[in-house]
Protein backbone atom coordinates (compact mmCIF):
# COMPACT_ATOMS: atom_id res chain seq x y z
CA UNK A 1 0.00 0.00 0.00
CA UNK A 2 1.51 3.14 -1.05
CA UNK A 3 2.01 5.82 2.66
CA UNK A 4 1.97 9.42 2.01
CA UNK A 5 3.99 11.32 5.04
CA UNK A 6 1.27 13.93 6.69
CA UNK A 7 1.35 16.65 8.92
CA UNK A 8 -0.99 17.43 11.86
CA UNK A 9 -1.58 20.20 13.71
CA UNK A 10 -2.55 19.33 17.15
CA UNK A 11 -4.49 22.31 19.91
CA UNK A 12 -6.09 22.53 22.85
CA UNK A 13 -7.41 25.13 25.29
CA UNK A 14 -9.87 23.44 27.46
CA UNK A 15 -9.36 20.97 30.13
CA UNK A 16 -5.87 19.58 30.64
CA UNK A 17 -4.48 20.41 27.44
CA UNK A 18 -1.16 19.11 28.10
CA UNK A 19 -2.47 15.23 28.54
CA UNK A 20 -4.91 16.32 25.97
CA UNK A 21 -1.98 16.79 23.40
CA UNK A 22 -0.05 13.96 24.59
CA UNK A 23 -3.29 11.44 24.65
CA UNK A 24 -3.87 12.63 20.91
CA UNK A 25 -0.10 11.73 19.97
CA UNK A 26 -1.14 8.20 21.41
CA UNK A 27 -4.46 8.17 19.46
CA UNK A 28 -3.35 9.22 16.46
CA UNK A 29 -0.24 6.35 16.48
CA UNK A 30 -3.20 3.88 17.23
CA UNK A 31 -5.05 4.87 13.96
CA UNK A 32 -4.94 1.54 11.51
CA UNK A 33 -2.10 1.61 8.91
CA UNK A 34 -0.78 4.56 10.82
CA UNK A 35 2.60 5.29 12.42
CA UNK A 36 3.76 8.75 14.09
CA UNK A 37 7.32 9.44 12.73
CA UNK A 38 8.20 12.82 14.85
CA UNK A 39 6.67 14.86 17.71
CA UNK A 40 7.21 18.37 18.23
CA UNK A 41 7.55 20.08 21.86
CA UNK A 42 4.13 21.32 23.56
CA UNK A 43 3.98 25.11 22.82
CA UNK A 44 1.82 27.24 24.73
CA UNK A 45 0.00 30.04 22.87
CA UNK A 46 -1.64 33.34 22.75
CA UNK A 47 -5.14 32.54 21.18
CA UNK A 48 -5.90 34.23 17.97
CA UNK A 49 -8.82 35.22 17.19
CA UNK A 50 -11.29 36.31 20.80
CA UNK A 51 -9.11 37.00 23.12
CA UNK A 52 -11.17 35.97 25.90
CA UNK A 53 -10.25 32.29 26.23
CA UNK A 54 -7.34 30.36 27.83
CA UNK A 55 -4.26 30.22 26.09
CA UNK A 56 -3.62 27.20 23.99
CA UNK A 57 -1.38 24.39 24.02
CA UNK A 58 -0.49 23.37 20.07
CA UNK A 59 1.84 21.11 18.44
CA UNK A 60 2.34 19.27 15.23
CA UNK A 61 3.50 15.88 14.24
CA UNK A 62 4.59 14.06 10.89
CA UNK A 63 2.95 10.77 10.49
CA UNK A 64 3.17 7.97 8.06
CA UNK A 65 -0.23 6.83 6.91
CA UNK A 66 -1.91 4.49 4.00
CA UNK A 67 -5.21 5.96 4.80
CA UNK A 68 -6.58 8.32 2.26
CA UNK A 69 -7.06 12.16 2.93
CA UNK A 70 -11.24 11.73 3.72
CA UNK A 71 -10.28 8.67 5.32
CA UNK A 72 -7.75 10.01 7.76
CA UNK A 73 -9.94 12.92 8.28
CA UNK A 74 -12.69 10.69 9.61
CA UNK A 75 -10.11 9.27 12.23
CA UNK A 76 -9.21 12.58 13.28
CA UNK A 77 -12.62 13.89 13.65
CA UNK A 78 -13.06 10.42 15.79
CA UNK A 79 -10.38 11.03 18.06
CA UNK A 80 -11.31 15.31 18.40
CA UNK A 81 -14.89 13.60 19.50
CA UNK A 82 -13.34 10.87 21.88
CA UNK A 83 -11.17 13.29 24.13
CA UNK A 84 -14.27 15.27 24.68
CA UNK A 85 -14.83 17.70 22.44
CA UNK A 86 -17.82 19.98 22.31
CA UNK A 87 -18.97 21.56 19.05
CA UNK A 88 -20.82 24.66 20.51
CA UNK A 89 -21.24 26.18 16.98
CA UNK A 90 -18.83 29.17 17.99
CA UNK A 91 -16.50 30.15 15.30
CA UNK A 92 -13.02 30.38 16.89
CA UNK A 93 -14.32 29.75 20.42
CA UNK A 94 -11.96 27.35 22.49
CA UNK A 95 -11.57 23.97 22.19
CA UNK A 96 -10.53 20.83 23.82
CA UNK A 97 -9.08 19.07 20.85
CA UNK A 98 -8.94 20.26 17.31
CA UNK A 99 -6.45 18.22 14.79
CA UNK A 100 -5.94 19.37 11.71
CA UNK A 101 -4.41 18.03 8.80
CA UNK A 102 -1.64 20.75 7.67
CA UNK A 103 0.29 18.78 4.47
CA UNK A 104 -0.26 15.51 2.89
CA UNK A 105 2.34 14.40 0.63
CA UNK A 106 2.60 17.05 -1.79
CA UNK A 107 -1.24 17.18 -2.53
CA UNK A 108 -3.11 19.95 -2.57
CA UNK A 109 -7.08 19.10 -1.89
CA UNK A 110 -9.53 21.57 -2.25
CA UNK A 111 -13.49 20.26 -1.05
CA UNK A 112 -16.16 21.02 1.22
CA UNK A 113 -14.83 19.17 4.54
CA UNK A 114 -10.92 19.46 3.89
CA UNK A 115 -8.92 22.00 2.50
CA UNK A 116 -4.66 21.26 2.01
CA UNK A 117 -2.47 22.81 2.80
CA UNK A 118 -4.72 23.62 5.33
CA UNK A 119 -5.46 27.32 4.57
CA UNK A 120 -4.55 29.40 7.78
CA UNK A 121 -1.13 27.76 8.67
CA UNK A 122 1.29 30.18 6.65
CA UNK A 123 -0.54 32.62 9.13
CA UNK A 124 -0.16 31.17 12.38
CA UNK A 125 3.31 30.79 14.29
CA UNK A 126 1.84 27.84 16.58
CA UNK A 127 1.92 25.86 13.81
CA UNK A 128 4.31 27.36 12.10
CA UNK A 129 7.30 27.05 14.48
CA UNK A 130 6.34 23.20 15.91
CA UNK A 131 6.80 22.55 12.38
CA UNK A 132 9.73 23.90 11.93
CA UNK A 133 11.16 22.15 15.10
CA UNK A 134 10.71 18.82 13.24
CA UNK A 135 10.93 19.63 9.59
CA UNK A 136 13.67 21.94 9.35
CA UNK A 137 14.16 21.45 5.96
CA UNK A 138 10.63 21.56 4.76
CA UNK A 139 10.12 23.64 1.50
CA UNK A 140 6.19 25.29 1.71
CA UNK A 141 4.10 24.48 -1.45
CA UNK A 142 4.73 28.35 -2.51
CA UNK A 143 8.86 27.46 -2.48
CA UNK A 144 9.28 29.50 0.74
CA UNK A 145 11.30 27.23 2.72
CA UNK A 146 10.09 27.13 6.45
CA UNK A 147 13.35 28.38 7.92
CA UNK A 148 12.80 31.87 5.90
CA UNK A 149 9.20 31.99 7.28
CA UNK A 150 10.29 31.16 10.70
CA UNK A 151 12.80 33.63 10.77
CA UNK A 152 10.23 36.67 9.78
CA UNK A 153 7.71 35.91 12.37
CA UNK A 154 6.95 37.13 15.42
CA UNK A 155 7.46 34.74 17.89
CA UNK A 156 6.01 36.87 20.73
CA UNK A 157 3.29 34.76 22.42
CA UNK A 158 4.56 31.56 22.36
CA UNK A 159 6.74 29.61 24.81
CA UNK A 160 7.99 25.95 24.24
CA UNK A 161 7.53 23.89 26.79
CA UNK A 162 9.54 21.73 28.51
CA UNK A 163 7.85 18.40 29.23
CA UNK A 164 8.50 14.97 27.93
CA UNK A 165 6.80 13.77 25.15
N1 LIG B 1 -5.16 30.15 18.78
C1 LIG B 1 -4.08 29.46 19.17
N2 LIG B 1 -3.10 30.11 19.81
N3 LIG B 1 -3.95 28.12 18.94
C2 LIG B 1 -4.92 27.43 18.29
O1 LIG B 1 -4.77 26.21 18.10
C3 LIG B 1 -6.05 28.11 17.84
N4 LIG B 1 -7.04 27.47 17.18
C4 LIG B 1 -8.11 28.12 16.73
C5 LIG B 1 -8.30 29.58 16.92
C6 LIG B 1 -9.61 29.85 17.62
C7 LIG B 1 -8.27 30.25 15.55
N5 LIG B 1 -7.24 30.19 17.71
C8 LIG B 1 -6.15 29.50 18.11
O2 LIG B 1 -9.03 27.44 16.06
Amino acid sequence: MPKEHVYIGVGSNLGNSTNTVKNAFNAIGNIENTRVLKTSSLYCSKPMGPQDQPDYINAVCLIETSLKPHGLLKQLQRIELEEGRERKGERWGPRTLDLDILLYGNETIDTADLTVPHSGMAAREFVMVPLFEIAPDLVMQDGKPIAQWVANCSLDGLRRLRTSN
